[in-house]
């Protein structure tokens, strides 16, 4: 345990401070669910083993198209960024993985392993870049990658993603997603459909590489960086590709890729019921794909999410294995707290979620009650959770107050010591 960054004794102390009103509060929250037959120690249970993977990407100072503002210590490269999950893993105990972005974070695999292990971390879905050109590629991704019109192009971004299998299967990852930026940005400087057909040539190949005890996400992106059309644009276009591809290819849905308004809870409903639900790259918006925290700006609605996930664990729905991680960009914020924050309503959605009385729900739907059925939904999201969240994190090892846990370590102002500032830019939204 001498690898972990935050002094088991700080959180000792933090918790002792908040114990006495943390366990009034559990238990007022435990005689509250018991007269309505919920028994606290359940719902406890299932938000401890609820997990949510951090990206890599997060923990450095994201950035906007105008300008990035670096924060203190941030991390030099994965090493480092392994470093500031396992704080957000410490305290939360909600984070216990990490999504990897090649070639943000290409490394020996054998020392990424080591490094996980020391902290205490896993690798989750591992995340391919055919959006930007690295120093030393032979040809640019300007005008596409996996769709692009000239086959070398084409090839070379297949093997970049077999190389993503590659270093991931080394590592203990499970899973590739692939987020593309090829579209267009005029109407008529692409053929829809011969662009959609080498997208799926090229996917095909990558499948292929695929070992049988992985999966294969694609991630649907409206617009942005093409701007009038983009290849996998929405739920309907991943649905074909993950048809088309075979039963190891599912849909990824990343909550900012739609357009505002969306109803977004009803296309998680139509992918479960088809089978073809990956996983979710979780974050907030309000106009486009913001990259906000999660559960920041809509949290109602990252809860009707939930609401979909946990009817679907409900009724038993064979397959049903969604991958959660974050997907964010922190601008304003130390990442470590947004990421700490964000994993926080993530887990507080799915505790919510989870007090939904379900038969009642179906009764009123049955009984065309629209005003009572949504109140059920309503009486569950109105009930404040957090004693079953920070019980949940303390039993695990974690914090109580994990943000309040986080600055008292001074764990920020150490790391900005031995990290020299970084100039310009890295991050990244995907
Ligand atoms: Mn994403």
């Amino acid at each position: 345990m001498t690898n972990l960054k935050i002094a088991a004794d700080v959180i000792a102390d933090q918790n002792d401070k908040r114990s006495s009103a943390h366990k009034a509060d559990f238990a007022a929250l435990g005689e509250k669910l018991a007269r309505s037959n919920i028994d606290i120690e359940a719902i406890t249970a299932k938000v401890a083993d609820f997990f949510v993977a951090v990206p890599s990407w997060g923990v450095g100072t994201g950035g906007t198209r105008f300008a990035r503002f670096p924060g203190p210590g941030e991390p030099r490269h994965i090493f480092d960024k392994l470093d500031d999950c396992s704080v957000i893993q410490q305290l939360t105990r909600a984070t216990p993985t990490v999504s990897l972005h090649i070639p943000w974070d290409k490394a020996d695999p054998k020392e990424l392993k080591a490094k996980g292990d020391a902290l205490g971390l896993g690798f989750d879905a591992m995340n391919s870049n055919t959006f930007s050109d690295a120093p030393d590629q032979a040809h640019s991704y300007k005008y596409g990658s996996l769709s692009h019109v000239d086959a070398a192009t084409r090839a070379q971004a297949v093997e970049h993603n077999l190389e993503c299998i590659e270093l991931g299967n080394a590592i203990g990852a499970r899973a590739l997603t692939v987020w593309i930026g090829d579209g267009s940005n005029f109407p008529g400087q692409s053929n829809f459909t011969r662009q959609f057909e080498r997208y799926l040539d090229s996917m095909r190949n990558i499948y292929k590489a695929l070992p049988d005890d992985w999966r294969l996400f694609s991630e649907h992106k409206m617009y942005e960086p093409a701007f009038y059309s983009t290849v996998v644009q929405d739920w309907g276009t991943n649905y074909m590709i993950a048809q088309t591809l075979g039963e190891k290819a599912f849909c990824l849905v990343d909550l900012g890729h739609h357009a505002p308004n969306t109803n977004i809870e009803m296309i998680v409903a139509r992918l479960i019921q088809f089978g073809k639900l990956g996983g979710f790259h979780f974050n907030d918006s309000k106009y486009g794909d913001d990259d906000l925290d999660a559960g920041s700006v809509e949290p109602y609605r990252l809860f009707l999410v939930f609401n979909e996930l946990v009817d679907a664990e409900h009724r038993g729905v064979k397959g049903f294995n969604p991958a959660h991680m974050i997907d964010q960009s922190h601008n304003v914020t130390d990442p470590i707290e947004s990421l700490i924050a964000s994993a926080n309503e993530i887990r507080r959605a799915y505790a919510q979620a989870l007090l939904v009385d379900r038969l009642r729900l179906e009764g009123f739907q049955n009984e065309n009650d629209a005003l009572m059925a949504t109140e059920t939904l309503k009486h569950a999201y109105r009930t404040d959770v957090e004693p079953i969240l920070a019980e949940a994190r303390q039993r695990a090892g974690g914090a109580i107050d994990p943000i309040a846990t986080y600055r008292a370590s001074g764990y920020r102002t150490r790391v900005a010591a031995e990290r020299p500032a970084i100039k310009g830019s890295s991050g990244g939204i995907v």
